[in-house]
């Protein structure tokens, strides 16, 4: 009898020892695996918008990577409550060789939340390695019906050959966006210093602004990314909670940004990451293409320039402005090239950065710095280049002689004015006038 008793607990023991063993290898892992009937493969319902909500909305996803520079995975870029959101797997699924490959993600909550509580995060999960999924699900828990869940395409898997040299990635136009002439200013800046092509993250635009993209998209500079986050969530026109306590912060900027770089990894050498009322404006350089060969050149190795933002007042207009450009002025919107007097820096307050990256060499970005990359960054001297950025002053009270004039801008007025009014004509025949 007593031999019976102890040969029970050595069994419950051995028992509670492999399960605990398979727990742990589990959980280090993260990975399994579970075969389930043929006819139910890849079978989820394909996610046809850039902003997916998943049950119970706390989590949203944008798009998965495939991402192998350190280890086989995919990226899975997305919104997350980031408290409430505490386990997430991928499911990824074979079309013929009948298996769901599940794997836990790691929940990667960027550290640049501004106190929101929904903010950019990485759902990072491992692949199998011995094949390459191009779809995947993402799903609260490892068991489910796999018929029920969203189905992404893993982007990345081929990398495109065709490369350009720079994309702008502008990450959130909303607030019905009508500042036409300085939007159209900007774009043909980017064409004249050397931009192939403008990502635009769009929430929402004036039907002037409509009119206006649509020339862009038929021309091949901008492709536009619907953005409607205020959809699901609240959102703040600020960037910080404090200034304004919503959901997330300025339209869900940081998750755009990102989505931008890693949309454009294999497609475009240099991404540039400013606002559309901002110019990388070289100093030194002609274009961005000789600068950032230079750039490169002294800085080998070197993924993210940083580029000093420097604010020229929309209120202060040059007393010596000379061009002739009565024929944009039924344009709602800056001209630009009214505004060449820049504010000087302030004690003690450090100008923030606008940046040009090699985008396969970063791994998460913020707004003025990244938070992740593979190379260094490095700090542009304002000689080089600076962001030329026309807004509503920091400095409004400021005695008119203590700006400074800087008409680097002004170099490019031969170019920018012939183009801009062609663009505008152009714009103006196809419809009823600037309405
Ligand atoms: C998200 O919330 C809305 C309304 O609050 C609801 O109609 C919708 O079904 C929810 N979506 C998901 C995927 O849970
Ligand atoms: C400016 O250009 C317009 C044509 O676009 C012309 O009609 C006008 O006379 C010019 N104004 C001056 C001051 O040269
Ligand atoms: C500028 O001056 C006005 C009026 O004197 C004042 O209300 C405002 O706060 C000042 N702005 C700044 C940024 O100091
Ligand atoms: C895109 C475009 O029209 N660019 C033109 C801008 O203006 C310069 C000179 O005025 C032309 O050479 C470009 O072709």
């Amino acid at each position: 009898m007593l031999w019976k008793k102890s040969y029970l607990v050595v069994a419950v023991c051995i028992a509670t020892c492999i399960s605990i063993m398979t727990l742990s290898y589990l959980q280090r892992t993260k990975l399994f695996s579970i075969s389930i009937p043929a006819a139910k493969f890849c079978s989820g319902i394909p996610a046809r918008n850039t902003i997916t909500p998943l049950k119970g909305n706390r989590t949203f996803i944008i798009a998965p990577y495939f991402d192998n520079r350190k280890n086989k995975m995919t990226r899975v870029i997305s919104i997350v409550h980031h408290t409430e959101v505490k386990e997430l797997y991928c499911w990824f699924c074979h079309p013929s060789k009948g298996e769901i490959y599940i794997s836990k993600a790691e929940i990667n909550v960027h550290s640049d939340r501004f106190d929101f509580p929904y903010a950019a995060t990485d759902l990072e999960c491992l692949e199998p390695e011995d094949w390459e999924p191009r779809y995947v699900s993402i799903h609260w828990s490892p068991t489910g019906d796999i018929d029920q869940l969203p189905l992404f395409e893993i982007r990345n898997r081929d990398p495109e050959s065709s490369l350009v040299d720079f994309t702008v990635c502008i990450s959130a136009m909303f607030g019905e966006y009508n500042n036409v002439l300085q939007f159209v200013q900007s774009m043909e800046m980017y064409k004249i210093l050397g931009v192939d092509r403008v990502v635009i993250y769009k929430n929402s635009c004036s039907p002037l602004m409509e009119k206006v993209l649509d020339f862009y998209v038929a021309e091949g500079t901008v492709e536009i990314i619907p953005w409607p986050i205020d959809s699901y969530l609240s959102v703040s026109s600020y960037w910080h909670h404090s200034m304004d306590p919503k959901d997330i912060g300025y339209y869900g900027q940081i998750t755009a940004l990102n989505d931008c770089v890693y949309r454009n990894m294999y497609k475009s050498s240099y991404v540039l990451l400013n606002d559309m009322d901002e110019i990388i404006l070289p100093g030194k350089y002609k274009d961005w293409k000789t600068m950032m060969q230079n750039l490169q050149g002294q800085h080998p190795g070197t993924g993210v320039f940083l580029f000093e933002n420097h604010i020229f007042p929309k209120t202060v207009f040059t007393p010596s402005y000379r061009f002739n450009t009565s024929s944009w002025n039924a344009v709602p919107g800056v001209n630009i090239l009214q505004h060449v007097l820049r504010e000087p820096d302030r004690k003690n307050i450090v100008n923030p950065r606008k940046m040009i990256v090699d985008p396969k060499k970063v791994i998460q970005t913020s707004v003025h710095s990244v938070l992740q990359a593979d190379g260094v960054s490095i700090y542009i001297p304002m000689d080089v280049a600076l962001v030329y950025h026309c807004r509503t002053p920091l400095q409004e009270n400021i005695s008119r002689h203590l700006l400074i004039k800087d008409t680097t801008l002004w170099r490019y007025s031969v170019p920018l004015i012939g183009n801009v009014s062609q663009v505008l004509q152009q714009i103006s025949w196809n419809g009823e006038g600037y309405r």
